[in-house]
């Protein structure tokens, strides 16, 4: 549970005079700082972006894919919210399969560029359809968390990276040529890689990675505090662009709610939804839309992503 300004500050008052009255001092009494608490992450502004992904996708042969226009303004579109949020982005560019390919990097100026938290998703669609689940709602929780960081002009201990990936539906092509870019010594500055990839599945899990204990336990804790079940992500490494972080000796975690699988009816007993269902029926399908969307999904996806990004980085 977040614990408000003022009840934090009545939390502090009850341990300090509780100190007092058994012989402490005030010094004693005096707890350390919280982290601070991250802001909500309006799931109107998540879904603003998902409509722009689906414009994107729609104008340009209904697709996002690697190599394709649609990915290219995709990016175009979360680069210029970045640059006029007050971020440095870079562009990556590499070549596959004949095409160009384009990583977008967002550095938030400040914070200890020995210790990186990184968060990111991949931004590119399959060529059948415009993959807003897949993965248009990570990059948009991103995208939000990152624009929640320059409105709060977030000043963390550690520096924040965001990314966005291209060609992961390739084989986690984009990651893996960041990765392969980093010398040994950045590689060792990333503290962690907090990855996410479909997060508003329409029949949703609860899914958090079993890779980094810090970082699990951070997102599980959230859960915990909204009263929702988790299940560890079974999927299957390798399966997303925590992969090659991990590969590399980085810490990573992340969130997922689900693809082709079916819910059980052990599962839809505690998420509710529809056992005997895939989380996402429309999975690398062209009616992957804004209609494939669960709001309380990606509501609740957004801010554990905003909770661990403030958490790990304070
Ligand atoms: N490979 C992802 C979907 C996916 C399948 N299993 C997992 C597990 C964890 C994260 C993502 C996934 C894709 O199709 O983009
Ligand atoms: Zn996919
Ligand atoms: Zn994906």
């Amino acid at each position: 549970m977040k614990l408000s300004v003022s009840g934090r500050a009545v939390a502090a008052a009850v341990v300090a005079a509780t100190t007092l009255l058994a012989g402490g001092t005030v010094a004693d009494a005096t707890p350390a700082p919280l982290p601070a608490a991250a802001p909500d992450i309006p799931v109107a502004n998540v879904k603003a972006h998902l409509t722009q992904f689906q414009s994107i996708a729609t104008a340009n042969g209904g697709n996002r894919a690697h190599g394709r226009p649609g990915y290219k303004a995709s990016l175009d579109y979360v680069k210029a919210r970045l640059d006029a949020a007050g971020f440095t982005t870079t562009i990556q560019q590499f070549t596959y399969s004949g095409r160009t390919g384009y990583n977008l990097i967002a550095d938030w100026p400040g914070g200890d560029t020995n210790r990186v938290v990184m968060a990111g998703s991949h931004l590119d669609s399959v060529s059948s359809g415009p993959g807003i689940n897949d993965n248009g709602s990570g990059s948009a929780a991103v995208l939000e968390t990152a624009l929640a960081v320059a409105r709060a002009q977030y000043k963390p201990t550690k520096h924040l990276r965001f990314a966005w990936w291209d060609a992961e539906e390739l084989g986690l092509v984009g990651s893996r040529h960041y990765v392969n870019s980093l010398s040994v010594g950045n590689r060792a500055t990333i503290s962690g890689y907090l990855n996410f990839d479909m997060i508003g599945s329409p029949n949703p899990g609860y899914f958090v990675y079993d890779d980094d204990p810090t970082i699990e336990k951070t997102f599980k804790e959230y859960f915990a505090g909204l009263g929702v079940p988790t299940e560890i992500e079974t999927e299957g490494d390798g399966r997303s662009d925590h992969a090659p972080f991990k590969s590399a000796g980085v810490p990573v975690g992340g969130l997922f709610t689900g693809a082709s699988r079916t819910k059980t009816a052990a599962q839809a007993q505690k998420w509710g939804g529809t056992a005997g269902v895939a989380f996402d029926r429309c999975y690398h399908s062209s009616c992957d839309t804004t209609s494939n969307i669960n709001d309380t999904a990606l509501n609740r996806n957004s801010d554990a992503l905003a909770h661990a990004v403030w958490q790990l980085s304070s």
